[in-house]
């Protein structure tokens, strides 16, 4: 069998912890559009390999040469420069959000834990739910500056919100710009008035019934995929857009991405990580824009904050524990 050797792996080099759904097919984007060389780290080791060796062989067709390697085995992700922690268990029937936090939070302590030993200068993106507090819960446990630290959401929440308004007005998503802020559940904060085709804001191309249908789409748009899919939550558009931040922080592109990130006072909230837009460079994030927001949004986002601080609470009680 193909057992591949740590020299396979050079860089740029990323970790992606969790060969799921969203891992693997991250993985794929990475490698297929030669980023940068990948190490799938799963708990079911066979799981991982099993994914490399596939996408391995499709690299082969899809004319490749990036390396993608599938391992238990952390000491592969060396030096890694950016690591992505998609490891953690799906809500299933009958177990509460707090149960879910719970057995999250112990696979995410102990991935970041083992990941970090090995890449102490890494940019950390976390994407396993509950988003905002397992960001969080990844910035206490590695003890890293803030900077290096952040969740994936709101850019799929955004990317929900474009393709949304692209169907509604017939329209090329492409020139669809769109802002969502905030926690990554019921309370983010979609902003028509950010939201823009070509720079015009949709509040001149939609009626207010309109846009409340869609921004209502966008908060539930993981709910809907999750009933149409019957197994499993959605993936593609989470590996595109857990992409787009790899490659800004990889290729120090400082893009403008809303994602979950620290903050230190911007909106008037402190201390706890929650979607606003940031800078992305090759140190993680450069700096949070702060944008002008009406009275009324300020008010949304400061609901969807608190609730954050009071499952960041919940948090601190299991880590008491
Ligand atoms: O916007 C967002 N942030 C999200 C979040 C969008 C989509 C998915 N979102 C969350 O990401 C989702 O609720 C999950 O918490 C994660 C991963 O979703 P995915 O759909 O990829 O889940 P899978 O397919 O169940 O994959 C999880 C993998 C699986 O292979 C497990 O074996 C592995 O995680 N796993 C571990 N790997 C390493 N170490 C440990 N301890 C471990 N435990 C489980």
């Amino acid at each position: 069998m193909f057992k591949p050797s740590k020299h396979y792996i050079s860089h740029p080099r990323i970790t992606v912890i969790g060969a799921g759904n969203v891992g693997s097919t991250l993985a794929q984007r990475i490698v297929e559009k030669t980023l940068a060389d990948v190490v799938l780290v799963d708990v079911i080791a066979s799981k991982a390999e099993g994914v490399a060796l596939d996408l391995m062989q499709a690299g082969a067709l899809e004319n490749h040469d990036r390396q993608i390697i599938g391992t238990d085995d952390y000491t592969f992700t060396k030096d890694s420069d950016v690591i992505v922690i998609t490891a953690g268990v799906p809500r299933k029937d009958g177990m509460s959000r707090d149960d879910l936090l719970r057995i999250n939070a112990k696979i995410v302590t102990e991935v970041t834990r083992k990941a970090i030993v090995h890449s102490p200068n890494a940019v950390i993106i976390t994407i396993t739910n509950p988003l905002d507090v397992m960001t969080y819960l990844v910035w206490e446990v590695s003890g890293f500056a803030p900077q290096k630290i952040m969740g994936m959401a709101g850019m799929l929440d955004a990317s929900r919100f474009q393709a949304f308004i692209a169907m509604e007005l017939g329209i090329s998503r492409t020139d669809i710009t769109a802002m969502v802020m905030g926690g990554h559940g019921d309370l983010m904060v979609p902003l028509p008035r950010y939201s823009t085709v070509n720079g015009i804001p949709i509040t001149e191309l939609l009626n207010t019934e309109a846009i409340a249908r869609l921004v209502e789409r966008t908060r539930n748009g993981g709910a809907e995929i999750v009933k149409l899919l019957q197994t499993g939550s959605a993936y593609f558009a989470p590996a595109s857009a857990a992409y787009q931040m790899v490659e800004s922080i990889l290729q120090n592109r400082r893009r403008i991405i809303p994602v979950a990130a620290y903050l230190q006072g911007e909106y008037g909230l402190d201390h706890l990580f929650m979607g606003v837009p940031a800078q992305l460079g090759q140190h993680g994030i450069d700096r949070v824009i702060e944008m002008g927001l009406s009275a009324q949004e300020l008010s949304a986002l400061h609901s969807s904050a608190a609730s954050i601080q009071e499952n960041i609470k919940k948090l601190k009680n299991i880590r008491e524990r």
